[in-house]
């Protein structure tokens, strides 16, 4: 039972002449006495049921525990749901229930709760899943229920029956407050008064689609209650109790709990199965049972109830959360000042709550009875002129030790008048998941050191699990299972004009949009580094807490949302091997840009040529010397590099970083042109999905490595292509392409059929994926060559010396060889260099009879 503390402060209409109840009887007797709870002083007014109140509810017990609810229809017959003993399409055994009578809290034994095991469990046939109606079922009971003041039964409605939209039922249960949030000992009885909806409204609310696209089809048998905004319903652990309608002085049960998108959202209210139409199939199943349930007359004629509202306007009753006019004019940024402290920024939740971070109150003269001056408190709006003042504090129970906990709810002396300019951001149920990819922003949180800056807009995209344990965590380290919900939010961010500055100096809130809506999915306090803010505490695992003190936050009104390829993981998975500087060479496996190869620059050398460079650190590109730097050209270049490319023309363009190049660095050869050159950037780029370093091989050929040649077949459309590659011994290489090349060339063959060849004015690198899974590079492509690559171990001191943070892995694999003379090669490959590819296939054929050379 969700919301219950709503409930209205009336009392019911008792029942005229309250008869004395039979224990046993004349079956007229008591037929006639259905739906008539003990006539005590039944006060209605709060969320726990007075004992007797509702004498025909029961509690099913399986392995030990309450499960479901059910509704005592005759002594020997209980009513309930379906779907609360049939699992996988399987009805449960009958052995495995239990039936407690006249209870009224779960705690302890009263003198009228009593057990019934039960005897057989019947479900209708065409029943297979709670969308899909019939979700009834009936329990007979292995001996009669005690009848008494405690225990009676519920009378049931003829199939002719109508209830009256908008007519004030009861729903009763033991189920969860709030979605999983279980109702608290002594888990006494709980009731709410719903109303009824008729069916084309209740169609009309759950034919809104909200921010997830899900809808809900109403179906005949089918009947809903509840409010078009929420708050009070039925939840987990209800199933199969009674909704109850008076008329005439007796409660008939018009509806069974059965289910509902959430519990008390907004548009979402419960479906129950309807009772009316199932009067044959009750009856030919309990046909015989002395005494049988009861199916009295309907006495009076339905009416029109007072609230319901015309069939096809089911105009919802809130504003929306979550919508801005533009990102960053956020109409919920609230700022909360305390006396002789700076502003606190936080959020609006609800006309009435804000909630912003415990830290900026903990130290305000806040005790445990609450602060001492929220008199002197003041809140500031969007769009409003004047302060709001603040009549309670709701700190987090965890606030002080956990920081993923360091949250406080201020209620507002009044609710305010929402509008486009004011109004609450969403708040996410638990089972919310933002999905590698959403995108983000960051909002400001908490008490600035200095005044905001633009940066409130940085734009964001979360990242995958994988990602951020890979980017961001311990390397090497086994990454967690993808947490339920997730651990952290991991956003990679979009460039940003301002990018240097440092990021300690606040907290920070990511508010994720999801279908044009925005929610509050992670929060985020002081950090000790300059670093941008890198992983966030998800808020939604403290949704039950903000609904609980709220009561009326705006919620999202959807439920499920698939969870993707990234729930299904059930293995953990390992980070590639990292070097001392960190994570190189990751790659996703599908980025939501498109991005695959972060590392690949497109290097635009004074406006006319585009060569291919590395990223090997984050503020260093490596490239051919021949591609950059063309023979004669005295100055150096207008070089601009951007990497997070997918195309020349392919859109979006998200998350591209582009940096000017600042400096050329050349390595010192005696007399020839070297063949490699670091580029330093303008700036770093942050580490990202788009933008990461490569790891750098320190010679040799990695063992059990696959290899490729990157680039791009169009030198304009410049869409990467992977061709791949052997790469050859150095003496097979040697023996090739006899005393032509340079020390420290790699050569390679092209897998067969292979026809994606990069084209090589682009100077295209030769790169491998590693046993361990790491990218590393090998060499870039010598000028007009497909086939042989200047390699960068040779240089592996001058990187290292220019670029303190380049990659180097540690040296594994066969040693690099140089042949001293060709004279090794087999006489028949000496002529064959004009047909390398031919003789190298030839070598390789051979290679387990030339592997000791
Ligand atoms: C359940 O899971 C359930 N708000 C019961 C009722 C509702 C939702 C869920 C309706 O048993």
């Amino acid at each position: 039972m969700s919301q219950h503390l709503f409930l209205p402060l009336v009392m019911l209409a008792m029942c005229p002449t309250p008869g004395a109840f039979p224990d046993s009887g004349k079956v007229t007797e008591l037929r006639e006495d259905c739906g008539r709870p003990e006539p005590s002083a039944r006060i209605l007014g709060g969320s726990d049921a007075q004992p007797r109140s509702w004498p025909w509810q029961v509690s099913l017990h399986q392995g030990g525990g309450h499960v479901c609810g059910g509704s005592l229809i005759a002594p020997s017959w209980v009513l309930s749901a379906a779907h609360c003993f049939v699992t996988n399409g399987t009805l449960e055994p009958a052995a495995e229930w239990s039936v407690l009578l006249g209870m009224h809290s779960q705690d302890g034994p009263s003198d009228s709760a009593h057990l019934r095991a039960v005897a057989a469990i019947l479900v209708p046939e065409n029943y297979s899943s709670v969308e899909l109606g019939a979700d009834l079922a009936l329990l007979r009971l292995a001996s009669p229920a005690r009848l008494g003041p405690a225990v009676r039964p519920v009378c049931l409605p003829r199939a002719t029956h109508r209830f009256a939209p908008g007519t004030a039922c009861w729903a009763t249960g033991w189920g969860d407050v709030q979605e999983a949030d279980p109702l608290p000992p002594p888990w006494v009885l709980q009731e709410v008064e719903l109303r009824l909806l008729g069916e084309a409204t209740c169609q009309c609310l759950y034919s809104r689609p909200g921010p997830f696209n899900l809808t809900f089809q109403l179906l005949p048998g089918m009947l809903c209650a509840g409010y078009p905004e929420g708050r009070r319903d039925t939840c987990q652990g209800d199933s199969g109790g009674p909704l109850v309608c008076e008329e005439g002085g007796r409660w008939f049960q018009a509806g069974i709990t059965s289910f509902g998108f959430g519990c008390g959202r907004r548009n979402r209210p419960g479906v129950f199965t309807a009772v009316a139409p199932y009067e044959t199939w009750i009856r030919d199943r309990v046909m015989g049972s002395e005494p049988g349930p009861a199916f009295p007359n309907q006495t009076q004629e339905p009416q029109l109830g007072p609230r319901e509202p015309r069939e096809e306007n089911c105009t919802i009753a809130l504003p929306e959360c979550g919508k801005a006019l533009q990102p960053g004019a956020w109409p919920w940024a609230v700022q909360v000042t305390v006396p002789g402290f700076r502003p606190c920024h936080g959020s609006l939740v609800s006309e009435s709550w804000l909630l912003a971070p415990a830290s900026c109150f903990l130290h305000s003269g806040t005790s445990d009875s609450g602060p001492s001056d929220l008199d002197a408190w003041r809140v500031l709006l969007p769009s409003q002129p004047h302060a709001e003042r603040v009549a309670r504090l709701v700190l987090h129970e965890n606030a002080s030790r956990d920081d993923a906990a360091d949250l406080a709810l201020l209620r507002l002396r009044a609710p305010v008048n929402l509008s486009a300019a004011l109004r609450p951001v969403c708040l996410a149920h638990p089972e919310h998941y933002f999905l590698p990819g959403s995108r983000c922003r960051l909002a400001r949180w908490g008490r600035a050191e200095t005044a905001p800056g633009p940066s409130t807009q940085l734009e964001a995209e979360l990242l995958s699990s994988w990602w951020c344990h890979c980017l961001y965590g311990r390397q090497g380290a086994p990454v967690p299972l993808a947490g339920d919900p997730p651990l952290v939010l991991c956003p990679a961010y979009r460039e940003e004009e301002e990018a240097g500055r440092c990021w300690n100096n606040s907290g920070w809130t990511l508010v994720c949009r999801e279908k044009g809506t925005w929610f509050l999915a992670g929060i985020r306090g002081f950090s000790g580094s300059c670093l941008r803010p890198r992983v966030f505490a998800p808020l939604q695992t403290h949704g039950p807490w903000i609904s609980h003190v709220t009561r009326g936050a705006y919620l999202e009104d959807q439920l499920a949302w698939d969870w993707g390829p990234e729930g299904e993981i059930t293995e953990p998975q390992t980070c590639p091997p990292h070097t001392e500087h960190g994570a190189c060479g990751l790659r996703p496996e599908a980025a939501p840009t498109g991005v695959l190869w972060p590392w690949l620059a497109e290097i635009h050398v004074a406006g006319d040529r585009v060569c291919t460079g590395i990223l090997v650190a984050p503020g260093w590109i490596l490239a051919a010397t021949h591609c950059i730097l063309r023979p004669g050209s005295a100055t150096v270049p207008y070089i601009e590099v951007y990497l997070g490319r997918a195309g020349a023309s392919s859109v979006p363009q998200g998350h591209q970083v582009s940096r000017l190049v600042i400096s050329i660095r050349l390595p010192r050869h005696l007399g020839l042109r070297p063949p490699l050159a670091l580029l330093e950037l303008s700036f770093r780029v942050e580490p990202s999905p788009s933008a990461l370093p490569i790891c750098l091989h320190p010679g040799g050929i990695p063992p059990g490595a696959s290899c490729w040649v990157l680039g791009w077949k169009d030198p304009q459309d410049r869409v990467p292509v992977a061709a791949p590659v052997s790469i050859l011994t150095p003496r097979l290489c040697h023996c090739l392409y006899q005393g032509i090349l340079p020390p420290g060339t790699l050569c390679v063959l092209y897998a067969e059929g292979q026809d994606d060849r990069c084209e090589v004015t682009s100077a295209p690198p030769l790169l491998c994926q590693t046993e361990g899974g790491s990218w590393v590079l090998m060499g870039l492509a010598v000028r007009g060559s497909q086939e042989l690559f200047a390699a960068i171990s040779p240089e592996e001191t001058w990187i290292s010396q220019t670029v303190g943070e380049a990659h180097f892995l540690p040296p594994s694999g066969l040693p690099y060889w140089f042949p001293e003379s060709g004279d090794l090669c087999p006489p028949d490959l000496a002529g064959a260099s004009g047909f390398p590819g031919a003789a190298a296939l030839f070598l390789l054929l051979l290679t387990p009879l030339i592997q000791g050379w």
